[in-house]
């Protein structure tokens, strides 16, 4: 078979965006609270990170950054849907305002030649269901999940091609009191990071279900990294081999093959960590396989062997931007530990930067599930400078994306189909772990986390480069 010379002519290129990140209007039109509103007020401001109160005000700025995004040329965005604004309080009561705005945006998407990709779930659970049954903690949330689903998904059905289903479920696991509202006394009962992520396949395949009903496609956004061992000693591999099963396979398995892989499953059973599965909830699973995978990459990771003795913890943060500052690593006792991989540099955030690593996770995902994949994140995380003439020059952020597009066209180069590119994200928004100060977009916007202006919308360096890169098929670099 011969190279592809540029990307195909179909190749979806974008960039992806969240509601809560991004919005702003928290309180506006009649939409609810949710759970991001309340998490980003209580903890977040006390690191001095902005709330999501005006985010980057993308609720009132819609048409000027759809155009921004005409500009570069996109024909995809990525962005997701806040439950809150179409169910204010969970449940069945719509609020027209809500489904208005969705509706504008969609359509000036489809009046600029942009495909819509809409998120169903982007950690905004609605507050009121915090409130009625702790939210995700309950199997309750499957039924208020339902109804905005099936709901959504026929309203939009005309429009909608690709529904991205919940986005991210194995970080919702690592972090969950950060992504998920959980009450305090809950906090050290740790079965309920993976019952929640059972609740949430649940949705996932109901998701799946209604999306078919209506003859659109339907996957998840999973943030994956693959995980090198340490060494080539045996045991890191196996413990590497363990990491992966854990991390990613867990995951990967029911939305493709409609069941838990057996190995972590077991790991998760002798530690009292396995989620309680009813009867007939596989069966949910194998009935609603996903149709493609949307994967959010940043970096890889890596493992090395843990003793039986160890203490059990979970992911840490870098809240500092200085690089070292990680709260700690994920370790599981006799299975494996998460560590530093000594070949790669890192963000300011310490995150390894690993184009190759985005190479082997497709050519790796293609073989074991044969799907096709879609990029619905993948960025470098800075902080920017605006210079004293109104300009950003982030050359860092071009030679990051450069390279992982470069990673994916090498494994399209092998046979991989992938349908587009949203990487994260179109313009800076509101940071799930460091507010304002760690910023991702081909727009900047001139705010701060103590100081929201006016929102100023500035072209950076990135935006020409991109403009170039999809007005080329991809083919100048
Ligand atoms: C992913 C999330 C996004 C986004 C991104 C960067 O996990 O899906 O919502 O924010 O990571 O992470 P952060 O904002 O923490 O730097």
């Amino acid at each position: 078979m011969s190279k592809l010379e540029g990307f195909p002519k179909d190749f979806l290129w974008g960039a992806a965006t969240s509601a809560y990140q991004v919005e702003g209007a928290a309180n506006e039109d009649g939409k609810g609270l949710s759970q991001q509103d309340v998490i980003n007020t209580e903890r977040h401001k006390a690191y001095g990170f902005a709330d999501a109160s005006i985010a980057s005000d993308h609720y009132h700025k819609y048409k000027e950054d759809i155009a921004l995004f005409k500009e570069m040329g996109f024909t995809s965005y990525r962005f997701s849907i806040a439950w809150t604004r179409i169910f204010p309080n969970g449940g069945d009561e719509v609020n027209q305002a809500g489904v208005d705005f969705y509706r504008n945006l969609i359509k000036e998407c489809k009046d600029n030649g942009i495909e819509p990709i809409p998120t169903l779930y982007h950690y905004d659970l609605p507050w009121a269901l915090v409130e009625k049954y702790n939210g995700w903690l309950s199997r309750e949330v499957v039924k208020d999940f339902e109804i905005y689903a099936k709901f959504i998904i026929n309203e939009f059905k005309d429009d909608i091609k690709y529904w991205v289903t919940i986005n991210e479920q194995s970080i919702i696991v690592q972090y969950w009191t950060q992504k998920c509202y959980v009450p305090e006394e809950y906090q050290n009962q740790n079965q309920l990071r993976y019952q929640i992520n059972h609740h949430m396949n649940l949705c996932q395949a109901i998701a799946v279900k209604y999306a078919h009903e209506v003859g659109a496609l339907a996957g998840p956004a999973l943030g994956y990294s693959p995980i090198y061992a340490r060494t080539c000693k045996p045991e890191d591999q196996i413990a590497a081999l363990n990491a992966n099963d854990l991390r990613n396979s867990y995951y990967l398995d029911v939305y493709f093959k409609g069941y838990y892989t057996v190995a972590p499953l077991t790991y998760l059973q002798e530690n009292g960590l396995a989620p309680v599965i009813e009867e007939g909830d596989e069966e949910l699973f194998r009935a609603n396989i996903s149709d493609f995978f949307a994967i959010n990459y940043y970096d890889s990771q890596c493992a090395h062997a843990c003793p039986e003795g160890a203490e059990r913890s979970w992911s840490g943060y870098n809240l500092t931007g200085k690089k070292g500052d990680m709260s700690g690593f994920e370790t599981h006792p006799g299975f494996y530990q998460m560590c530093p991989n000594p070949e790669l540099d890192t963000t300011a955030w310490d995150w390894a930067i690993d184009p190759i690593g985005l190479e082997y996770v497709y050519r790796d995902l293609y073989t074991r599930y044969k799907v096709p994949f879609m990029i619905t994140e993948n960025g470098l995380g800075a902080y920017d400078d605006l210079t004293e003439d109104g300009k950003i020059h982030d050359d860092y952020r071009i030679d990051y994306l450069r390279a992982h597009i470069q990673a994916t066209k090498r494994a399209m180069d092998k046979g991989v189909e992938v349908l587009g590119y949203m990487p994260w994200s179109a313009l800076d928004l509101l940071s799930t772990s460091n507010g304002y100060k760690k910023r991702y977009g081909l727009i900047y916007v001139d705010r701060t986390d103590e100081d929201p202006k006016e929102c100023k919308r500035i072209r950076k360096d990135s935006f020409y480069w991109y403009k170039k890169v999809i007005a080329s098929d991809g083919t100048d670099l």
